[in-house]
């Protein structure tokens, strides 16, 4: 696909549509980011390991064209496979609108199955709202079809293939929607980021995900990628900072937990929260075909995990289905089976945190069932997790490295003169007291 570039006449006519009062603001770029044409007040949208489409302003539309097509995408390092995106991007990139545009979306097919797209929580006519064979015929393989919307809202939305729902979705044909407000509204917001969370059934050896799965998912993603593939999210300590969350799964809310802050729930899909009725929180739950967002000052530097609090959520494949193996003594047994089958040894005796380190040789294109080597020891999450990183200095956004702990605030081993001058006797603990009335 050609890139759309916005030209130097786009600039001319947002000059004029500014003073036709179609604009809050004078774009800041004139790059082609959707963000030079958002308000003043509104930062540019962070899509980790994810992508943004661009667009070009004519007669007052601004214009976009979505090609639907297999991608070749990498779910972390090591582990890829064949899915459906758009324009080359599993999920399709994320369409950043202002309330108030005229925007004209046209969809290209290269599938061999029709397809859709439904621009989920947008306020549009009926027949601009992609539902296969309700409110219009689906996109054949080779065919492009226009969708016009006059954007009536602000917020955070999706876009879906509602055409075979359980297969297009399962391979991956979604996006997110950002639509700024014209006016802008609450506190300033310093970094803005939107992650779309998905599940998989990608099994081991197969090269594409088989979507026909209907509880077994074994590969969850934030944008697409799975820990340790995720990209941190970067913010400089007192930022205020909001994070976008769009739920697409097939079957499975998704409560996304963040350590060292709590946070307010600030937007759904259906609008915004009146300040007055929002409530603080430390786990938002993102049911599936829904949007939350969530806003925090980023006070407390550090490396602060974000993750499903779903604990199968934060596995990656193989994680899942082992008999229990906890407290069995294999003693000679590895051995004898040894002669049967070379290299076997029994795993999880212990749980399985030490499996971010493969114990056998791995089979091709996978990833462990656990995450990465850490700063202070292994990562055993995976999955569907991810690391706000604050920091009180920052050159750029890049991953600024691990967090290095103040003296004094790092968890460590006790030492000896700690625990006398405690009372504490590791081999004597206290009992402890019943917490019942009775
Ligand atoms: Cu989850």
């Amino acid at each position: 696909m050609k890139p759309l570039k916005v030209s130097l006449d786009d600039v001319t006519r947002r000059a004029v549509l500014k003073g036709a009062g179609l604009l809050a603001a004078a774009p800041a770029a004139v790059a082609g980011s959707v963000a030079a044409a958002a308000p003043a007040s509104t930062s540019r949208v962070v899509v980790p390991n994810g992508t943004r489409a661009p667009w070009r302003l004519v007669n007052g539309w601004k214009v976009f064209h979505l090609v639907v097509e297999e991608v070749e995408h990498e779910f972390a390092p090591g582990l890829k496979a064949f899915t459906w995106g758009y324009n080359g991007s599993t999920h399709g990139p994320m369409l950043e609108w202002v309330e108030g545009d005229k925007v004209r979306v046209y969809v290209t097919n290269r599938l061999e199955a029709p397809t859709t797209v439904h621009w989920h929580g947008i306020l549009l006519p009926n027949g601009m709202d992609g539902v296969g064979g309700l409110t219009q015929a689906s996109i054949k393989k080779g065919e492009t079809f226009k969708y016009e919307i006059e954007v009536k809202q602000s917020g955070t939305f999706m876009y879906h293939s509602h055409h075979d729902e359980m297969t297009q979705m399962g391979m991956g044909l979604t996006g997110m929607i950002v639509v700024h407000p014209r006016v802008p509204r609450g506190p300033k917001v310093d970094r803005d980021f939107v992650l779309m969370l998905h599940e998989w059934r990608l099994d081991v050896g197969a090269s594409r995900p088989n979507p026909n799965e209907m509880t077994e998912f074994n590969l969850l993603t934030i944008n697409g990628r799975a820990f340790p593939g995720t990209e941190p999210l970067v913010v400089k300590t007192g930022q205020r900072v909001r994070i976008r969350l769009g739920n697409l799964s097939a079957m499975d809310h998704h409560p996304i937990h963040l350590h060292g802050y709590n946070f307010h729930i600030v937007e759904t899909d259906g609008g915004a929260i009146a300040a007055s009725a929002q409530w603080p929180e430390t786990t938002v739950l993102v049911p599936t075909g829904s949007t939350r967002t969530i806003e925090l000052v980023a006070n407390a530097p550090g490396d602060w995990a974000m993750h499903c609090h779903m604990t199968h959520h934060v596995m990656n494949q193989m994680g899942h289905g082992f008999p229990n193996m906890i407290g069995v003594q294999p003693g000679a047994l590895d051995e004898r089976v040894r002669k049967l089958l070379p290299g076997y040894m029994t795993m999880g005796q212990d749980g399985m945190g030490d499996m971010a380190v493969p114990h056998m040789p791995m089979p091709p294109n996978s990833i462990p069932m656990v995450g990465a080597q850490g700063k202070h020891d292994v990562i055993t999450m995976g999955g569907m997790f991810t690391v706000l990183k604050v920091r009180d200095r920052l050159e750029s956004y890049k991953d600024p490295g691990w967090y290095e702990n103040p003296r004094g605030t790092l968890a460590t081993v006790a030492e000896a003169a700690e625990l006398t001058r405690d009372g504490i006797d590791v081999e004597k603990p206290p009992k402890a007291e019943r917490g019942g009335d009775a």
